[in-house]
């Protein structure tokens, strides 16, 4: 008897977990129709124009570098918080940056971890951030590799002296289980240090209409939501970097003239759009940064608009939606994005099994960048066509496609590490 009832409930919740199903696939069903599936396809990548980044608005040619940063530099800029991630407010908010941990010995003496508060709040109440450093002893002051991560600080080593994330998400997630992602002790090696901050601590990864996150502290009076052409996740997360950089001014064992912001996958977009706008980050790294990052939206390769819109609504500007879709209406692209770091060194890598982030289209951006480069006076990419796999070519714009997946891996810190042993300290590549 007893069993029966058993096999009865576990049938009656069989049952309803199966009208749950279905009723979930209803709901989910309308949303993902609404995307076609992702073109791998290079023939069917549709025809579209790209909009010149040396034509001003009116079309007449950007006639010389002072034209370029007094015109056309700001209007791709406002092109750019205007229609994809929205303006990051230039409010100055109350900041202050507490040491918690002040050089404490790591890696066998050969390193010093530090750790910062950065408090957006006099009451201290939060949001606030934690910036977690890890820099060689043999090198003062030295260059730095800034970067957000994606599961809390204590991920990024297996260190049971970092302080453990509290923040969203953060807590379960064990102590250097990212620590692939983050050889930090090879960087270390290599005579570099690495600041990073948990990306949820700026603005946890969801869409909760920015109630939590940085948001709300410059909301203007009955302001409740970011407005159309308002910042989404991804500014806020490149307000984070910029506050990283606004410590690192402040730490004279660090180099400030040679900062490099990197990111990998939605946090590189992250990383490109801090790069854009703040040039005080001397170096940029795209590590995967895919659609939204340096992959060519128009080309509509692996993630389209209309896909990253739907299924992050939270991270770009409202206005992004109306390029679902329609690309091909957009009156800018990557490539301009990229443009918006000359002439300051940028690397941009891809991964050949990364077809969801269109590696062909994260070559095109450096490609078609490379022109503002050079007019700037620079060497640009040295590369006309997309290299072999595993052959990076590092002019000022770097480039590279490994072979495997979509990660972040001791492969490509070698090369960013090698492109700025070239530009911060005047090596010859390897
Ligand atoms: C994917 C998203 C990509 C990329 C990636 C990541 O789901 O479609 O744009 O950002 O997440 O961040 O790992």
């Amino acid at each position: 008897m007893k069993r029966l009832t058993l096999c009865r409930n576990l049938l009656g919740n069989f049952r309803s977990l199966l009208v749950l199903a279905v009723q979930l696939t209803f709901i989910i069903m309308p949303v993902h129709s609404q995307i076609p599936e992702a073109n791998y396809d290079e023939s069917k990548v549709p025809v579209f124009d790209l909009p010149d980044p040396l034509l001003m608005q009116n079309g007449s040619a950007v006639n010389g570098a002072a034209q370029w940063w007094n015109q056309r530099r700001p209007e791709i800029m406002s092109l750019f918080e205007r229609e994809v991630y929205g303006k990051t407010p230039h409010r100055d908010i109350h900041t202050e940056f507490v040491v918690i941990q002040h050089a404490s010995p790591a890696f066998g003496g050969k390193a010093i971890r530090k750790e910062v508060k950065a408090y957006f709040t006099r009451d201290r109440k939060g949001p606030f951030m934690t910036i977690l450093m890890y820099l060689p002893r043999s090198v003062k002051p030295v260059p730095v590799f800034v970067g957000l991560n994606f599961n809390g600080n204590h991920t990024v080593a297996d260190d049971p002296e970092i302080t453990l994330s509290t923040s969203w998400n953060a807590a379960d997630n064990p102590r250097g289980q990212d620590s692939l992602s983050w050889p930090v002790e090879h960087i270390i090696d290599r005579g570099f240090g690495v600041a990073t901050v948990f990306y949820g601590d700026i603005d946890p990864d969801y869409d909760d209409g920015f109630v939590n996150g940085i948001h709300p502290l410059f909301y203007a009076a009955g302001q409740s939501k970011p407005a159309p052409d308002e910042w989404g996740a991804i500014g806020a997360w490149a307000w984070g970097l910029s506050r990283v950089f606004d410590y690192l001014l402040t730490d004279k064992d660090v180099d400030a003239s040679k900062v490099a912001v990197i990111g990998h996958s939605r946090l590189g977009k992250a990383a490109v759009w801090a790069g854009a706008q703040d040039q005080r980050f001397a170096m940029v790294i795209s590590n995967n940064s895919g659609c939204g990052g340096v992959a060519l939206s128009k080309r509509a390769f692996g993630e389209t608009v209309a896909a990253i819109n739907t299924r992050f609504p939270h991270w770009f500007c409202d206005n992004f939606n109306q390029y679902n879709h329609n690309e091909n209406a957009l009156p800018l692209d990557q490539h301009m994005l990229v443009s918006l770091i000359a002439p300051r060194p940028v690397y941009i890598a891809s991964a050949a099994e990364d077809l969801w982030a269109d590696p062909y289209g994260e070559f095109l951006a450096a490609l078609y960048a490379d022109k503002v480069y050079k007019f700037l006076g620079t060497e640009g990419l040295s590369v006309t066509r997309q290299p072999a796999l595993n052959r990076p070519a590092a002019a000022t714009i770097g480039y590279h496609i490994r072979t495997g997946k979509h990660a972040i891996t001791r492969y490509d810190w070698d090369r960013y590490i090698d492109f700025a042993e070239m530009h911060f300290n005047q090596k010859p590549l390897p």
